[in-house]
């Protein structure tokens, strides 16, 4: 009987459903078959999903556009609780009594500590501490022939934004530190977002991504004590890089200038992989990415790098953002190597699938594509730079991976690491991980979901959804990856035989350097080897530079105080390429910071300053006055800097209007211990005057400021020591010399 009822309760159900449903329930009694086909043909544009849309972005000029992202304004607005509850108190918490315990009631107590137990995320495991910034890229449209790809078509506008970084250290270590930069760029592209995770040096420590953790492992502070922080002069890194030399090329580049960058602005940005790009016709070919700064690349002198992290240890991260405050906008032309795309995947010679070879511009010239336009700062740090998410498998149409073995654990590595530092699966939802183009994909749920999303059907084939959403073909822009030939291979744990060269273009990079370049190079081996306590260490990386370079080697072993070993084999006969040298060219000076030393007693020092601070500023230069206390001035003019606060080091030129008098606060200097004649000039200043002179910077005078320079030992006249009667005179001259960045002839070199 029960068994009957049950039945009689089913049949109503399905008549009742059957009424309600057209076409009738697949199945029930009479129905037509089910049709269950996917439609092939859209339907109609799905509707944008409010809570994927694009994050809001703005112009240069600060101005907002678009919509769909909220800022949350701290001005004119009541203080509440994440609920939205107004506050009256949050400065108290709720207690029996005033003088009692606080009581568990408290919730907005508990909320706000709760809150803030839990503000900071894991920082990334590389590339840690870094700047980020908003801009725009602006295709050329020289492409057409090798790449499809329509944010590289001619005046398409792409918003990006770029974060800079270095590898090793932690979130609050120095930015000038010697390391690799990191140069990552999101473009939010209209075909979806693009991510190109280049660094500032051209090639990589390994060949193939399954030894990222050991290179990582090695270059991190020792984990039984955890120093030294951001340093790679200690005995790990060493002995890793000496045991495996496919590394050499890599470290030769982080011993030289590059790896100490005068600016984030004034640095190259490379790809480093090679990619593929496929034209219209689906026709591919074999690509490099490179950045190229407008400013030209330069770079810090160690000593003023290790004084600069102690001094002022946001120095990058200061001048990228005062330089886009002051509208000094930087700029890079992206460019391309491009290589036929053969079977064999090499040019001239040059492994293309190897990480640790470049191809000489000299061979292959970088064809220029767009143009990078860094111009707007981050509203908050945090919610843009801190939780912006690259990933090098984040690719347009058009731009499409090789098989270097580097590569490919990247691919992996960068999703997968994003699981753990933003907290799950839908980081792209962030507001500055959003794509711009419209998304509509089937992921669903996981922490942090921010989007509502409707339909049933998150699956496909689906006709529930009326088979959305579509796919589309390559026609749509769609990406489809490209058919690559697969050569009938065995499975191994083997690298190509080309992969063993670990020195030509280690040679090849050494001398290509201009003499004080190479100097540089063999002070910096010297140092970081300096510092190694294991002997062993030592010297087998003597012997790793024996095969690079006798001279290099001889140097080094001089400075360490042991003797040169004999290379293993003959260094390869190498052609050099110029374009690897930073020296011997002039470059713009925007953004530069000028420093005026004045006397704030001397009205006459004031003289002429406020044409002076206006030509420097129309050369798009930075004028800092300091004197001997801050405020304002005769005049009006404001002293930016004091002798307390001011170093030789943040300026790139120093101009002396005057030589102030010791003040009551300055130190003595070393001549009153001495008993020789106390100096006429405050000794703060006159440390000034020598440290610009020993870093080969610029140093102008007029005036009384002539005192200053030959107080401190400088000739008026001898190389990039500029002196005059007029301010704005001397200015000119000195904006001139630099153009060279540097008065190279400055510097001792002993390398042939
Ligand atoms: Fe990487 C971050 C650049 C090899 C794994 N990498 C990271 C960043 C840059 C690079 C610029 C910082 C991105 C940001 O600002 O958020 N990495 C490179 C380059 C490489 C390279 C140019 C070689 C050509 N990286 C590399 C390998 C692996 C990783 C071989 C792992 C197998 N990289 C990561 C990572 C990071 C990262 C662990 C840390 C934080 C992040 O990704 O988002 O996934």
């Amino acid at each position: 009987k029960p068994a009957k009822v049950v039945k009689d309760a089913l049949d109503k159900a399905v008549e009742k459903v059957a009424d309600l449903v057209t076409p009738p329930v697949p199945g029930a009694p009479g129905s037509e078959p089910p049709q269950l086909d996917e439609p092939t043909e859209p339907q109609g544009p799905l509707p944008r999903k409010s809570d994927q849309a694009s994050p809001r972005t703005r112009t240069a000029t600060g101005a907002e556009t678009g919509a769909g992202h909220e800022v949350r304004e701290q001005q004119d607005t009541y203080l509440t609780t994440s609920t939205g509850l107004r506050l009256h108190d949050t400065d108290h918490s709720l207690k029996a009594g005033e003088r009692g315990p606080t009581l568990l009631q408290d919730h907005h107590l508990r909320e706000k500590i709760t809150h803030f137990d839990h503000e900071r995320i894991p920082e990334r495991v590389v590339h840690a501490r870094g700047a980020g910034v908003h801009g725009v890229f602006v295709g050329y449209g020289t492409v057409d022939q090798v790449c499809k790809s329509g944010f590289l078509q001619q005046g398409v506008t792409t918003p990006v934004f770029t974060r800079f970084s270095t590898v090793v250290g932690s979130r609050g270590s120095a930015d000038t530190v010697r390391d690799t930069r990191g140069f990552a760029t999101k473009f939010y592209t209209s075909e979806g977002t693009f991510d190109l995770v280049a660094n500032n040096i051209p090639v990589f420590f390994i060949q193939d991504g399954i030894k990222f953790p050991d290179i990582i492992h090695a270059a991190k502070p020792h984990p039984d004590r955890e120093i030294p922080q951001a340093q790679s002069a200690h005995d790990t890194f060493w002995d890793f890089v000496s045991l495996h030399t496919e590394a050499t090329h890599h470290v030769m580049w982080q011993m030289s200038d590059r790896a100490v960058p005068r600016s984030y602005r004034m640095m190259e940005g490379f790809g480093v992989h090679t990619f593929r790009l496929v034209n219209a016709e689906g026709k591919t070919s074999l690509a490099k990415f490179h950045w190229k700064p407008k400013l030209g690349v330069h770079s810090l002198l160690w000593e003023e790098a290790q004084m600069i992290a102690g001094v002022d240890p946001d120095f990058h991260r200061r001048d990228l953002f005062d330089a886009i405050e002051s509208g000094a906008f930087p700029q890079w032309e992206l460019g391309i190597q491009v290589f036929p795309d053969t079977p064999e995947q090499t040019f001239e010679g040059i492994d293309l699938l190897d990480p640790t070879k470049i191809v000489p511009e000299e061979l292959a010239p970088v064809q220029p594509i767009g143009m990078l336009t860094l111009n707007r700062n981050t509203t908050n740090y945090f919610a843009e730079t801190e939780q912006v998410a690259f990933h090098v498998g984040h690719l347009p149409p058009g731009i499409d991976v090789t098989d270097d073995p580097l590569l490919h654990a990247r691919l992996f590595s960068y999703l997968d690491t994003q699981l753990s530092r933003l907290g799950g699966p839908n980081f792209n939802q962030i507001p500055v991980n959003r794509p711009h183009a419209p998304v509509n994909d089937m992921l669903r749920d996981g922490f942090h979901q921010h989007a509502v999303h409707s339909g049933v059907a998150p699956y496909k084939p689906n006709s529930l959804d009326g088979g959305c959403p579509f796919h589309a073909g390559a026609d749509m822009g769609a990406f489809a990856e490209v058919a690559a030939p697969i050569a009938a291979a065995v499975k191994e744990r083997r690298s190509p035989a080309s992969f063993s060269d670990h020195f030509s273009q280690a040679r090849l990079f050494y001398r290509s350097l201009s003499p004080v370049e190479r100097e540089h190079v063999v002070r910096a081996f010297t140092f970081e080897l300096g510092k190694c306590y294991e002997q062993a260490i030592k010297e087998r990386q003597l012997l790793v530079l024996a095969n690079v370079d006798a001279e290099l080697c001889a140097r080094v072993a001089e400075g360490l105080g042991l003797p040169a070993p004999e290379p293993t084999a003959p260094p390869a006969e190498v052609v050099t390429s110029p374009a690897l040298s930073q020296v011997g060219r002039t470059w713009p000076g925007d953004g530069r910071l000028v420093g005026i030393v004045v006397d704030a007693d001397d009205p006459d020092s004031l003289d002429g300053l406020h044409t002076l601070r206006q030509a420097i500023t129309s050369a798009n230069m930075v004028p800092l006055v300091i004197a001997a206390r801050g405020g304002v001035l005769e005049d009006g003019l404001v002293a930016q800097r004091t002798f307390l606060t001011a170093r030789s080091v943040e300026f790139d030129v120093v101009l002396l209007a005057a030589a102030p008098p010791p003040a009551p606060d300055a130190l003595p200097s070393r001549d009153a211990k001495a008993g020789a004649p106390a100096s006429t000039v405050d000794p703060r200043v006159v440390l000034l005057v020598q440290e610009a002179y020993r870093h080969a910077k610029v140093i102008g005078s007029w005036g009384t400021g002539r005192t200053a320079l030959v107080e401190a030992g400088c000739t008026p006249g001898e190389p990039g020591v500029v002196v005059g009667e007029d301010p704005a005179a001397v200015f000119a001259e000195v904006a001139e010399l630099m153009g060279a960045h540097r008065v190279w002839e400055r510097f001792p070199v002993s390398v042939s």
